[in-house]
């Protein structure tokens, strides 16, 4: 075959997946060559009660997806995108200590006190520009200081690092994943060095010795030396890993396929969770924006991806998950979205962002619960459980594109949905109604384009920045386009009051 092949290293929440794509006329071909499912994991055996990424699984996986990929023909650079925040602990051999303990693990609460305790929140936001999410890899650092692993610890890798680390036995920090610990400057797109004192004086946690050298996407770490799998360029050499943008939101937002309009866009990644937010040249830490607890993550190419995490499809995926275990029942995507296109419209309105519905577990006892406090009545069959949470979606979509506007001054002409949630139609439409804004949905691949992308240009398939590489996207793809109705202001306007400024109810 003739154009340029590169391999992505694509982990979601809910799977894993490597895929070819290969670069010819100035067009993107994507397969995928495997899949393999991903999910937090309890492990209750003693000393670690607690969830954690089942990483060697995830290896396997991607062992066999390289392998795959080798086979169908030759690869010029591999890419790894995964989940922020994360990390593995290596020993002074460069040994994993343990499963990477998993965002959702309830651990941090203590760490996320004692912290505030020294720093309030509104100090950390004027160094980090970091929203407060009791995940954030500075909290779970502090809450594995005490940890006897931590002891042992010489280096901590963030989850594509560690997977670039086992592939090439280089180590690295990609920052746009960087900027997910809030420990990065976004100004200066380097460590902090109040937030390392922070972290080192107070909790005595060896940083900066544990954190590697921060790179930027693009950025050739290294070629893969594995002894038992071997992926070869055309010209027989070992394939180069080069670091994307690995945080897969930074990814996903360099496949927006919307050349030329920085700035103009609003985005939705659309996955496990929902990151929704602009691109802007510079960080925005005003007070104001501390307090709608935005962030400022890093972006290729010096951008700044100023945006708020929401639930996203967690919800949805953990009540498929609830009624598959209690009676079987298997409902599809396209099932559960014709499900909740027939059940009636703003029945149930609830805030998805709520913390009760991080953890994992059964979700309906818990969308009663929120209902109840909140003076909303309670969804009675499972089409209205799903439009609640697809509803509730649309409302706070609404709420973060319009803050993210008045917040950073920008002007938006669409809202671009990318990764698996832009095949919901029903949650594009609403979208579109709730923001007043026309959806463009796709590519469903986005994460994996933008990650394919930048290891293109590393290898010198494309020439030029964001706009080129997101013109190979917009070539490469076609999207779908929801339009707002007629008259839809005043309807979502009272639905973002019902949800976020709710009339005081009934004691539950
Ligand atoms: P992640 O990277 O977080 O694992 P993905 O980008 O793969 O997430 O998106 C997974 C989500 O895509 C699912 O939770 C589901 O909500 C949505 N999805 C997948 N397939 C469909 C479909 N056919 N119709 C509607 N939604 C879908
Ligand atoms: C989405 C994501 C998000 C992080 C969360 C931990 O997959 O990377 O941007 O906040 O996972």
């Amino acid at each position: 075959m003739s154009g340029c092949t590169v391999a992505a290293i694509d982990l979601g929440a809910s799977s894993g997946r490597v895929l070819r794509g290969t670069l010819d006329g100035g067009r993107l071909a994507v397969e995928e060559c495997s899949r393999f499912p991903n999910g937090v994991a309890f492990v209750r055996t003693a000393g670690q009660p607690d969830l954690v990424w089942d990483v060697l699984s995830l290896w396997r996986g991607i062992r066999e997806g390289l392998a795959e990929a080798s086979r169908r023909g030759p690869v010029e650079a591999i890419g790894i995108d995964t989940w922020g925040v994360d990390y593995g602990l290596l020993d002074a051999d460069g040994r994993l200590i343990g499963n990477p303990a998993a965002y959702r693990s309830p651990r941090t609460a203590d760490a996320v006190v004692r912290v505030h305790g020294l720093m309030p929140q509104s100090e950390l936001y004027g160094f980090n520009g970091a929203q407060h999410q009791a995940f954030n890899t500075l909290f779970q650092l502090v809450a594995d200081r005490s940890a006897a692993q931590a002891g042992l610890a010489r280096s901590a890798l963030l989850i594509p690092d560690l997977i670039a680390y086992w592939l090439t036995g280089r180590r690295v920090c990609e920052v746009t994943n960087a900027s997910t610990t809030g420990l990065i400057d976004p100004a200066t797109r380097d460590w902090s060095p109040e937030l390392l004192d922070l972290l080192n004086g107070s909790f005595g946690v060896p940083v900066p010795d544990l954190l590697a050298e921060l790179v930027e996407p693009g950025t050739v770490i290294g070629p893969m030396d594995l002894p038992d799998i071997s992926v070869r360029t055309s010209e027989n050499r070992s394939t180069p890993v080069v670091a994307v943008a690995t945080h897969d939101t930074a990814s996903a937002v360099v496949g927006v396929p919307a050349p030329g309009r920085s700035g103009r866009f609003g985005f939705v990644s659309s996955g496990t969770w929902s990151l929704v937010g602009v691109e802007l040249d510079h960080p925005v830490k005003t007070d104001a924006s501390a307090a709608a607890n935005f962030t400022n993550e890093l972006g290729a190419d010096g951008t700044v991806r100023y945006l708020k995490n929401i639930m996203g499809m967690w919800m949805l995926q953990e009540t498929l998950r609830q009624w598959r275990e209690e009676d079987g029942t298997e409902i599809s995507w396209p099932q559960a979205c014709r499900m909740a296109a027939s059940a009636p419209s703003m029945r149930t309105l609830i805030d998805v962002n709520d913390e009760i519905f991080v953890a994992p577990g059964p979700m309906t006892e818990r969308i009663d619960l929120w209902a109840l406090r909140h003076g909303e009545p309670l969804p009675q069959d499972r089409p209205q459980y799903l439009r609640a949470l697809i509803e509730s979606l649309a409302v706070a979509y609404r709420r973060a594109l319009r803050e993210a506007r008045e917040l950073s001054g920008a002007s938006l002409e669409t809202v671009n949905i990318v990764g698996g949630g832009g095949q919901n139609e029903l949650l594009c439409r609403l979208t579109a109604d709730a923001t007043g804004l026309p959806v463009v949905a796709g590519p469903v691949e986005g994460t994996s384009m933008g990650n394919m992308v930048v290891a293109l240009r590393a290898v010198g398939a494309i020439d030029g920045g964001l706009d080129e590489m997101r013109q190979v996207v917009a070539d490469s793809t076609s999207t779908t386009r929801y339009e707002p109705g007629p008259d839809q202001e005043s309807i979502w306007e009272a639905a973002e009051a019902r949800v976020f400024s709710p009339a005081p109810a009934a004691t539950a």
